[in-house]
C-alpha cells in the first residue's frame, strides 16, 4: 500500500489530497513538525527530514508536486476518475506544468517566509517587517492565478488537475492573509469542502502516528 508521510499545516497536504481525489487507499504517518526535532527516526528513511515522503514499492519521492504528478499520471483518468491527467499533445500541456510548479517554486517561497516569521520563529527572532514585505509579495505573485480565474473555472480550462493541488501547501493561509475578500474564486481553487475535509488527515483512511 502506498504510505505517505505527512506533518499538518505543511506541504504534504498536496499529496494527500491528490490520494484523497484519486480515492487511492494509502497508509498515513502522521509526524511532529519538524519531523528532524522530533521525530528523528524518520531520518532513516528520508535523510533530508522534510515532508512528504511518498512511498509506493520501490519508489520514493520527496517533492510534493512531482508526487501530485507521479499519482495523477500513474492511477488517475479510467472509472477512478479524479483529476485530469495531461498528456504532452493536450493544448494546455505547458500551462498545466507551469502552475504545476508555480505553487511550489513561486508561491511557497514567500508564503513560508510569512510563516517562520509570525509563527514559528519565538518572539525575539520574529521579523514583522519581513513577515509584511512577502506576505505582498505573495498576493502580488498570486494575482496572476486569480487572472485566470476570472475567465474559467480551474487553472486548466479541461478542469481540476494536479496544477490546483500544487497551489500552496498551507490550507489555512488564503483565509489568514487575504487583504481583500475575493480575490480568488475560492470553490474553484480548493475543490469541494468535503475534499478538503478529508485531506485535512483527522480522518483519513489507515491513519498512523509517528
Ligand atoms: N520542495 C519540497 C520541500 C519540502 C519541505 O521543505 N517540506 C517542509 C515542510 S512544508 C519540511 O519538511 N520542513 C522541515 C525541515 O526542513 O526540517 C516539496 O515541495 O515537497
Amino acid at each position: 500500500m502506498i504510505k505517505l508521510y505527512h506533518c499538518v499545516e505543511a506541504r504534504s497536504f498536496r499529496p494527500l489530497w491528490a490520494l484523497e481525489e484519486l480515492r487511492l487507499p494509502y497508509q498515513l504517518h502522521v509526524l511532529p513538525f519538524p519531523p528532524r526535532a522530533h521525530a528523528k527516526s524518520f531520518l532513516q528513511l528520508n535523510p533530508l527530514g522534510t515532508i512528504p515522503l511518498l512511498i509506493d514499492g520501490d519508489t520514493r519521492m520527496t517533492e510534493s508536486s512531482a508526487i501530485c504528478e507521479y499519482l495523477v499520471a500513474r492511477y488517475g483518468g479510467g472509472e477512478r476518475g479524479g483529476p485530469v491527467a495531461f498528456v504532452p499533445n493536450d493544448a494546455d500541456f505547458g500551462r498545466y506544468l507551469n502552475y504545476l510548479s508555480f505553487g511550489e517554486a513561486t508561491l511557497t517561497f514567500p508564503i513560508a517566509i510569512y510563516m517562520r516569521y509570525t509563527r514559528l520563529e519565538p518572539p525575539q527572532r520574529k521579523l514583522p517587517q519581513a513577515a509584511e514585505d512577502y506576505r505582498r509579495f505573495f498576493f502580488g505573485r498570486l494575482r496572476v492565478m486569480a487572472q485566470i480565474l476570472e475567465t474559467q473555472d480551474y487553472l486548466c480550462a479541461a478542469g481540476f488537475s494536479a496544477a490546483v493541488l500544487s497551489r500552496m501547501a498551507f490550507s489555512e493561509i488564503p483565509f489568514a492573509l487575504t487583504p481583500r475578500s475575493g480575490i480568488l474564486p475560492t470553490s474553484a481553487f480548493f475543490g469541494s469542502a468535503g475534499d478538503i475535509a478529508a485531506a485535512t488527515g483527522a480522518s483519513a483512511p489507515g491513519l498512523v502516528m509517528m
